[in-house]
């Protein structure tokens, strides 16, 4: 594993000076979900599967900017599912995006993730790994290396409401949930961006970031292999919970296919708890 998280860190400063010297055009092509790919997408893309495609271990790469699993060492040991630039359309006002990475062992579903890593392009190059049976650990990278911050805990309730999806389309006892954590204090923190938008409840002690089913998009928006997925496992190892809107673990999810989707809720003990009472799901 140490050889994958060595080039998750390797991909994330060449991604990072992408970002910050290249064209932040569209190309002229869309990804799997029909949506327009930026230059960026398809240059990150590139830098991942060349760095992971001569490692031996790994058995497949599946990325959100292709269709299907591009296979590439027949006696690996792990697939990875990634989002090589998630959130790109924020890259050219200037905001955060980031990379998601999920590592597999085995069949492509929840409980065969064995770690999760995801890197965050902001002000500072951040990055997160977690395995199984330990707290998720934070790098800041200065000088081209990642040093150690600290492990990651969630506080049992935090202060931090991340709402995603056109509130429009949002079902009535999702609003009522929303607004209610408002009306306890709970400050909105949502740019947008999956990865920095998660990555602030993380590190500012809890919350909650909700991406529901919508009458446009019933089953969410986010991808279960390479976004919902890696950070459910972030969330649980943190001591928080993730689940969807049946109140079932993110990390029992099965995909049919490797760009569905799911609604998902990532979050301190408190808030999610309160959001299966919202949504009538308590187990
Ligand atoms: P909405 C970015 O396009 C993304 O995939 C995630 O990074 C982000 O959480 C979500 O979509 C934002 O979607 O519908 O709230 O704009």
């Amino acid at each position: 594993m140490q050889t994958i998280f060595d080039t998750i860190k390797k991909v994330a400063i060449k991604i990072d000076h992408a970002i910050k010297t290249e064209d932040l055009g569209y190309s002229d092509s869309e990804n799997s979900s029909g949506e327009d790919q930026l230059k960026l997408d398809v240059k990150s893309d590139y830098i991942i599967e060349e760095a992971f495609k001569d490692i031996s271990i790994v058995k497949a790469l599946v990325s959100e900017e292709k269709e299907g699993i591009l296979a590439l060492h027949e006696d690996g040991n792990y697939t990875i599912c990634y989002d090589p630039l998630d959130g790109s359309s924020l890259a050219d006002v200037n905001l955060s995006v980031g990379s998601i990475f999920g590592i597999y062992a085995g069949e492509l579903k929840g409980e065969n993730l064995v770690a999760s890593a995801y890197v965050v392009y902001g002000p500072r190059i951040e990055l997160v790994l977690a395995v199984k049976g330990e707290k998720p650990q934070h790098y800041r990278a200065q000088d081209g290396l990642f040093n150690f911050i600290s492990e990651i805990t969630l506080d049992e309730k935090g202060k931090l409401n991340a709402p995603g999806g056109t509130q429009q389309n949002w079902a009535d006892h999702h609003k009522t949930f929303v607004d209610g954590l408002f009306a306890e204090g709970y400050r909105l923190r949502y740019s947008g961006g999956m990865v920095p938008d998660l990555h602030q409840i993380l590190l500012k002690g809890g919350g909650i970031f909700s991406y529901p089913g919508t009458t446009d998009k019933p089953n969410g928006k986010l991808r279960q292999l390479f976004e919902v997925i890696p950070f459910a496992f972030i969330y649980e190892q943190a001591g928080g919970q993730s689940i969807n809107d049946k109140g079932l673990r993110l990390m029992d999810l099965v995909p049919t296919h490797p760009h569905d989707t799911s609604p998902c809720f990532f979050g301190s003990n408190y808030e999610v708890n309160a959001l299966k009472a919202a949504y009538g799901v308590e187990n």
